[in-house]
């Protein structure tokens, strides 16, 4: 038994040396300083040990394998040369496992991630466990770095250049399924058998055996990228597709293309070298620093309820769903794909349910084409929905969540039937986007179970939840509604119930403006095309018609008539409305949609909305008024206790409708920029356009006491 910290082992009797790897009151195990100590020491004692021929290597947690580098170590790092030599160090110790002459086997249960992967990757063979738990990725560039530990120079090798790039470009993380059929993993068993299949494949490795790989994707795969022209097409698509999608705001993905690049056409040592000296480079951007702030941000939003010593939330394992359109349908699905539970959907006549039905199956469907489920889970997924024109099955869910027609006696008549069938502490959770909570819950009999959950559109696919408590909700019911929304995997924010709450409240203005900036004569394209360069997914009219123009409409009009002039509608988007052009959903909007697919500008809409696109204020002007008016509503949002922290508006910002990331959010862009510095321009900017840009007293403050959102 060798001592450390985090590794132990013993040798069983066939000369298998069994090392367990668990880190002590840590909720993971994670590569530290320490444990890299300690990972080296067991290695030398194992490889000086006679009676040692072969090594099975676990983790100790019951639900982790490596969940990569310590993170927390690698941002406390200062100079790029400080950072390249940590990439360095771990390359050189996972370069004595590849080479040591006692062979391992890895037994991987629960997340193998970055470093984690990158040290499976080092041993001689990967047994997985097909437990939906365990997930292989390297997720780097998802914090601004790249795989620094050899896994720009192993994972190519392994399984080819394409797929390699595919996973570490966009920092993938992929089911156990998955890398198994992509070559990364050996041999995929049942979670009872794989400690077994694990020592079984070390005993034959001690015996001198060793496994034969075939050349990733066979002779295709040769054709593809296993030659030098076909490499450097590959290299060249995947170069075209990152600066495609990052538009140069993020540099890690095109700085891991280079290190595995420079690797495959200089050789692994060569390869190792430049993947360290771009490690060293990324780890001390800015960028970095902003994205793995947001990794714990999220990972603390993970844990918090949103409200001072939360009860713990009741378990729901059957869910109501009253309104079959496209947001109900949405819930359904996503509840069940992600969670598992029982769902029933009730609409006003069979044809809404049946319709209903059917896009809350096309989300199971999706799944199972894309092979994130087996066809056997889909079939039993597929059979937890169900649907009625009338409320049976209600009586035994614990939460029902509403998305009818957007109207206060609309709702309020499905909250007096849904309260008058299900159990009195079944919670209630309206899906609204423009009425307030307290407003709904006044027709209540049990207003304490009522409560906001504002999901976004596409609901399989947008990350986050507004969970929005009115003065009267229970503890519990907030609780619930936080943890199912965490089941259906997003990520929730409780925010207060105010117009528009949090999300709408800071992009309304930022819409609006978009609209002045139209009328005033900036093409539409242009608009889009500096917000994307700014770093936003789509621009801001792209998102006016994927929203649709009618509920935005609404959303303004509630907006106008909360906080006054500011949010004033821009009248030219009135003639969208009447004119019928809603955006996507009905195939024409600002754009034109065909096929499902965005087309050119429909030019016939400056007519209408009697605009002349003719240049208006010049780029730099544009980006600041759209961003700063953003900002401004932001910053007066934390003042009005809108959302809990800084923290909570920054990923709501950002996984509700994809503020740039690598800014950090609003309120850390703001922190950036400066209080004083953002006040002096919107000054500037009211007394140019007009009031909506004053100044709010938060920044104000800030800039007289020299403050930020994220001291
Ligand atoms: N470093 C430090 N802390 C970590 C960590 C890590 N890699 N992973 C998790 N934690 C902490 C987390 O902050 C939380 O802390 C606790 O563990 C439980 O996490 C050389 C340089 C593994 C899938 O990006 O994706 O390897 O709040 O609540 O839901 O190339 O955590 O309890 O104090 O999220 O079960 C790459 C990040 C590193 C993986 C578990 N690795 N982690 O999810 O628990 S860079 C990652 C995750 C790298 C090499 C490079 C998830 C998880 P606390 P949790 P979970």
């Amino acid at each position: 038994m060798a001592p450390g910290a985090a590794l132990t082992w013993e040798l069983a009797d066939d000369g298998v040396a069994v090392v367990t790897f668990d880190l002590k009151n840590e909720p993971v195990n994670k590569i530290s300083a320490a444990v890299k100590q300690d990972l080296l020491a067991t290695f030398e004692a194992l490889e000086h040990d006679t009676a040692v021929r072969a090594v099975a290597f676990f983790s100790g947690k019951p639900e982790n394998f490596i969940a990569g580098a310590d993170i927390e170590e690698f941002v406390r790092l200062t100079t790029a040369a400080e950072a390249e030599r940590l990439s360095a160090e771990g390359q050189e110790l996972l370069g004595r496992v590849a080479r040591s002459p006692k062979p391992l086997a890895v037994g991987i249960h629960g997340a193998c991630l970055g470093g984690g992967l990158e040290f499976a990757l080092a041993c001689g063979y990967r047994v997985a466990s097909d437990h939906p738990r365990t997930q292989l990725g390297l997720p780097e560039v998802q914090l601004g770095i790249l795989p620094g530990a050899g896994g720009c120079q192993r994972l190519p090798r392994l399984i080819g250049a394409r797929a390699a790039l595919d996973i570490i470009l966009a920092g993938k993380v992929e089911s156990a399924r998955k890398a198994f059929r992509l070559g990364i993993v050996d041999e995929l068993v049942h979670p009872a058998i794989l400690r077994d299949v694990t020592m079984a494949a070390a005993q034959r490795m001690a015996g001198g055996w060793r496994p034969r790989r075939k050349r990733p994707g066979g002779f295709r795969g040769w054709l593809l990228d296993g030659n030098p022209l076909g490499r450097r097409l590959v290299f060249r698509a995947a170069r075209k597709q990152v600066l495609g999608q990052t538009h140069g705001n993020y540099p890690a993905p095109l700085a891991a293309l280079e290190a595995v690049e420079h690797g495959l056409r200089h050789g692994m040592t060569a390869g190792l070298k430049r993947e360290a000296q771009l490690f060293g480079q990324l780890a001390v951007t800015d960028v970095s620093r902003k994205l793995v702030q947001i990794f714990f941000a999220t990972t603390a939003l993970k844990k918090d309820f949103g409200i001072p010593n939360p009860p713990p939330p009741t378990v729901v394992s059957r869910l109501g769903v009253v309104g079959a359109g496209f947001m109900g349908s949405g819930i359904a699905g996503t509840a069940i794909a992600q969670a598992a539970v029982d769902v029933r959907i009730k609409d006003a006549d069979l044809p809404r349910v049946a319709k209903g039905l059917a896009a809350a199956r096309e989300i199971l469907d999706d799944r199972l084409k894309r092979r994130r489920i087996t066809p056997y889970e889909h079939a039993r997924l597929i059979a937890l929905l169900s649907g009625s024109d009338h409320y049976t099955g209600f009586g035994r869910a614990e939460l029902v969540i509403e998305a009818v027609f957007e109207d206060l006696q609309v709702k309020q008549q499905v909250l007096h039937e849904v309260e008058t069938v299900t159990a009195p502490d079944a919670v209630f959770a309206s899906n609204t986007s423009t009425i307030l909570i307290h407003r709904i819950a006044e027709a209540a009999s049990r207003p304490e179970q009522v409560i906001g959950m504002h999901f976004f559109s596409p609901v399989a696919r947008m990350p986050l939840l507004e969970v929005i408590p009115s003065g009267r909700t229970a503890p519990q019911v907030v609780s619930t509604a936080v943890g199912f929304g965490r089941r259906m995997g997003k990520t929730a924010i409780v925010v207060k119930d105010s117009p528009g709450f949090w999300i709408n409240r800071i992009l309304t203005p930022y819409m609006n403006e978009a609209g002045h900036l139209l009328v005033e004569g900036v093409a539409i394209e242009e608009i889009d095309r500096l917000m994307v360069e700014f770093g936003f997914p789509v621009g801001p009219i792209t998102l006016m018609d994927e929203v649709g123009m009618d509920v935005g409409e609404k959303v303004v009009g509630v907006m106008h008539e909360a906080f006054g002039e500011r949010f004033a509608p821009v009248p030219a988007f009135a003639g969208m409305v009447k004119s019928g052009r809603l955006g996507r959903k009905v195939g024409k909007g600002f754009y034109q949609y065909a096929g499902g697919k965005k087309r050119s500008v429909d030019s016939a809409v400056y007519e209408l909305i009697g605009a002349h696109p003719n240049g208006g204020p010049r780029p730099a002007e544009i980006i600041q008024r759209l961003v700063l008016v953003m900002l401004n509503e932001a910053a007066r949002g934390v003042g009005e206790g809108i959302v809990r922290s800084p923290r909570d508006g920054d990923v709501g910002a950002i996984f509700g409708f994809g503020f740039p990331a690598f800014r950090g959010g609003p309120l850390r862009h703001a922190d950036d920029l400066g209080a004083a510095r953002i006040v002096s321009e919107l000054e500037r900017l009211a007394e140019r356009y007009g009031a909506r840009f004053a100044p709010c007293d938060v920044l104000r403050e800030q800039a007289q006491r020299n403050a930020k959102f994220h001291p």
